[in-house]
């Protein structure tokens, strides 16, 4: 999979790629990571890439002809199933999202910053778009890197335990059982016991149960 992120601030969004479960995947080969900085887009000798917004209002909006230079730049050099864009108002990720973005080819990521991008950028280029939760950051930049961890870790091959991303929070829509290791007991508080039985079913039957009664509690909304 090969995912091309467009920013204002490359810096900002590079050091997740650079670690721990994106870095592997990209040493692997099973993900190729490529940013370009939009300022390299930009007009005349300031490489101006905003401006203030028609109608008035405060905050600058990012304009449409370095993003379309850029992404029309990427476009004739191969063909990309989605363009998202990145942005507070929009549904919210969820795992189905990343499960299907996960079997993509080639993605387009950009990230908005100030008061976002051109209407018209949204309504000529992009296809998808996504926001990480109900409230506001500086930028899309680190919802794109919160994306990106999610879609990797489901190429097949990334993760050493096959059978680990299957078994997942939201993989079912349910959120994850209690977990435990060792001491089976510290200060009094002890492991349960059918943890410790080695009587698979019935270790399977209390996780269920046990991942039903913690979303009924805490995110009764899966269970609609
Ligand atoms: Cl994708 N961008 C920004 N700027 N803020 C957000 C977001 C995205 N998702 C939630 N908040």
């Amino acid at each position: 999979m090969r995912i091309d992120i467009i920013t204002v601030e490359p810096d900002l969004i590079k050091s997740p790629f650079e670690n721990s479960m994106m870095k592997r995947a990209i040493d692997k080969g099973l993900a190729e990571v490529h940013f370009h900085n939009l300022r390299e887009y930009g007009f005349g000798n300031y490489r101006q890439i905003d401006d203030y917004q028609f109608g008035g209002g405060a905050g600058m909006v990012l304009m449409i002809e370095p993003i379309a230079k850029c992404i029309e730049k990427l476009q004739s050099e191969r063909t990309y199933d989605e363009i998202i864009y990145m942005t507070p108002d929009a549904k919210t990720l969820n795992q189905a999202t990343a499960n299907t973005l996960s079997l993509k080819e080639n993605i387009i990521i950009l990230t908005g910053h100030y008061k976002g991008v051109d209407q018209r950028v949204r309504d000529k280029y992009v296809t998808k778009e996504i926001s990480i939760g109900d409230y506001v950051l500086t930028g899309g930049e680190l919802a794109a890197a919160v994306l990106c961890d999610a879609v990797i870790r489901l190429i097949p091959g990334v993760l050493g335990d096959e059978t680990s991303a299957l078994t997942d929070s939201f993989q079912d829509n349910l959120l994850s059982p209690p977990v435990y290791t060792r001491p089976s007991e510290y200060e009094g508080m002890k492991v349960p016991e059918v943890l410790l039985s080695g009587n698979f079913p019935k270790i399977e039957e209390w996780r269920s149960e046990q991942a039903y009664k913690r979303t009924k509690e805490i995110r009764p909304d899966l269970l609609d």
